[in-house]
């Protein structure tokens, strides 16, 4: 680690120069200003945004405007910025997929997003490219209700944290499994038995801190964050899921969790002891300060067997000592039972602890009620998430273009027989949907495929969660031993080991045409993004309300790279013209379609490199917060306002910017 120029390590807690020999003695080295993530010394790779581990916090009004400057210092690789929850409401071409909707910012250059900040809730921003996220390109996107409130915000980011972790590298231990030496990584194992991710991790961070322990359980002293709270005050605690692929059960000693919302959206308030946050999700929770002045341990621990990989944080309140928590995790007993929201599974293999399911919650009085299904008119869709990463067997092929803008520049359809329900196949998979049609949709992770449980991410909507239903467990080891019963993955007669099911439906028909009982449609959840469990499903339903075209995949890094993705291609004769400088992208030679035109615009070309926005871009640049040898900043800046950037109107090829048709090859499912 370095801070700015001097090095440092970590001892107790604190960071001292690399010349100090007895740290007991010297003064410590501040670490506001040292990228420490786990306290590893060896050089290692972030990506981050303005020199921050995590990235500067982003905290708005709802309804305000947000313009955000994004110019890439990177040197060897595009990127772009993704605000994870935003429905982006008439600017799809805002959401920052990369061949989905805008080109790669590439090295040198800058994009500016801009878009409106609803609704309220806790959301956050993270690089949509390669394994720029799990290298720290993320940071906290807030908005916040235009009311007053006596409760205190706090921003806690949990993820993750690896020593290597390289796009490229990452799909080849996904592929072919990793070694040490000669030796193949043990298949990790989640709490339940099913498997997880196969790379190991190293360490886990809240705030971007966190410890590294050795095979003896030792710690190596990196600071922590610490959350400052006043005896009496009430706070509420912002989480979001920043990992790349693992879980975190977080809780706090000594405190009970109301937890009031979930990605963004109210719920009828819950008292927990803990929760189960898993990739891509957000839970706000509650805390009253009201215990002896002193010093908490705020706890998250992955849910892998027989692993240490903790992300430990301090709440300490004002006027207690600054010394490290000596306190211990609250006591389940079996009159105080502990309670654990949203297990991956249905037991968690503890004594008096117990799951409470995430469809067993409401949302809060002002939630809207699902869609309603009209048989004739709405549709049900069955998704199923697994390995080789993939959806139905469609393992997704990027476009070298921008298909939201460039429709009839792609095409990569999943027709048969390249794609079957026993042979995978890679195609740009789309679900075409649109005309204000309630489309309820069942995602499950059966099949041959099936072996770990999958957080679903959507864009563009917060989904309306009516149920989910969990693999069969043994209840005395807590181990998964089948597959949840109500699902026929495969159609009768087929062996589900072979097959992607890609012909599931329901097991009773009369749960088809939205008939599925016991599902909550007054008071539904409302999220953007759900783990599905494996050998499990979720039901949920949108309204097709937000034309454009939207990604939606599996927020385990490794394997939305690896193909577990996938486009609702939404209403796309309704998309609202985008603005005219936003480039196109195309491989050399580039597809016939865009070769014809090259030709037929020749004389308008350089209106349209004039195009380009000129408003008043400026860049800024926050030297000073290195960790290793090689560090990669992004430079962003935020500017929120109502009207701070101009932009000049030019006249272009019409043609060259023609999105007004669904000319790219999106097959139905
Ligand atoms: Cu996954």
């Amino acid at each position: 680690m370095m801070n700015d120029t001097i090095l440092v390590y970590p001892y107790n807690g604190s960071l001292y120069a690399y010349n100090v020999t007895d740290p007991s003695v010297a003064e410590p080295v501040p670490p506001d200003n040292v990228i420490t993530g786990d306290g590893w010394e060896n050089p290692r790779l972030v990506t981050v945004v303005n020199g921050k581990l995590p990235g500067p916090d982003i905290i708005v009004y709802e309804g305000q405007d947000v313009v955000v400057h994004v110019k890439n210092g990177m040197r060897s690789e595009g990127t772009t910025i993704h605000w994870h929850g935003l429905p982006q409401v008439g600017t799809p071409w805002m959401d920052g997929v990369p061949y989905v909707t805008q080109c790669p910012i590439l090295p040198g250059q800058s994009f500016t997003y801009r878009f409106k900040a609803e609704p309220k809730g806790t959301f956050w921003w993270h690089s949509h490219v390669g394994t720029q996220r799990s290298n720290g390109l993320f940071g906290a996107f807030i908005i916040k209700e235009r009311t007053e409130t006596s409760t205190e915000d706090l921003i806690l980011q949990i993820n993750d944290w690896n020593h290597d972790m390289y796009s490229d590298m990452e799909i080849i231990k996904d592929k072919y499994r990793g070694y040490d030496g000669r030796i193949p990584w043990p298949t990790k194992r989640s709490l339940d038995n099913s498997g997880l991710h196969i790379s190991p991790i190293h360490a886990g961070l809240i705030n971007g801190r966190g410890r590294y322990y050795d095979t003896n359980g030792t710690d190596n002293g990196a600071p922590l964050t610490i959350f400052n709270v006043m005896l009496g005050t009430k706070y509420r605690f912002r989480v979001i899921g920043t990992s790349s692929t693992n879980s975190f059960r977080v809780s706090v000693d000594g405190h009970t969790l109301t937890v009031v919302a979930s990605d963004g959206y109210d719920l009828d308030p819950v008292d927990v002891e803990s929760f189960v946050i898993n990739p891509g999700e957000r839970f706000d929770f509650e805390i009253m300060a009201n215990q002896p002045v002193g010093n908490y341990w705020i706890r998250g621990i992955t849910l892998e067997k027989g692993q240490n990989h903790r992300a430990d944080a301090i709440l300490h309140y004002i006027n207690a000592p600054a010394s490290q928590p000596q306190t211990s995790r609250q006591l389940c007993t079996a009159t105080k039972p502990c309670t654990v929201l949203n297990c991956p599974f249905t037991y968690y293999p503890e004594n008096y602890t117990e799951c409470v399911k995430l469809d067993k919650l409401k949302s809060a009085p002002s939630g809207k009620p699902a869609p309603i299904f009209e048989p004739g008119r709405s549709k049900e869709y069955f998704l199923n998430f697994g390995f080789p990463p993939s959806v139905n067997g469609r393992s997704f092929d990027t476009p070298d273009v921008n298909p939201l803008l460039q429709p009839k520049e792609w095409s990569s359809p999943c027709t048969s027989p390249q794609c079957g329900d026993d042979h995978l196949c890679k195609c740009t998979h789309a679900l075409e949907i649109g005309n204000n049609d309630t489309v309820q949709i069942v995602f499950f992770n059966m099949g041959r495929g099936k072996g770990a449980s999958h957080p679903i991410h959507m864009h563009g909507h917060s989904f309306y969660v009516l149920k989910m239903g969990y693999g069969q467990y043994n209840s005395t080891t807590a181990e998964i031993i089948g597959d949840n019963p109500d699902i026929n993955c495969t159609g009768p007669g087929k062996d589900s080991k072979k097959s992607f099911c890609t012909n599931a439906t329901w097991r009773n028909s009369s749960w088809l045409n939205g008939n599925v009982p016991n599902i909550e449609l007054n008071h539904p959840l409302q999220k953007d993004t759900i783990i599905v469990p494996t050998g499990g499903y979720v039901v949920l339903r949108i309204k097709a309300d937000n034309p454009g075209l939207w990604n939606m995949h599996c927020h385990i890094e490794p394997h939305l790279l690896g193909g577990m993705q996938m486009l609702i291609n939404e209403s796309f004769a309704d998309i609202p013209k985008a603005p005219d400088w936003i480039p196109d992208c195309f491989s050399y030679p580039a597809s016939p379609y865009r070769m014809g035109l090259i030709k037929n615009c020749q004389t308008n070309q350089s209106n349209q490199n004039d195009a380009l926005p000129v408003g008043q871009v400026t860049t800024e640049n926050h030297p000073g917060l290195l960790i290793a040898i090689l560090v990669m900043q992004i430079i962003m800046m935020l500017v929120v306002s109502f009207a701070c950037f101009r932009q000049r109107n030019y006249s272009t090829c019409a043609v060259c910017k023609g999105h007004d048709e669904p000319g790219i090859s999106l097959e139905q499912q």
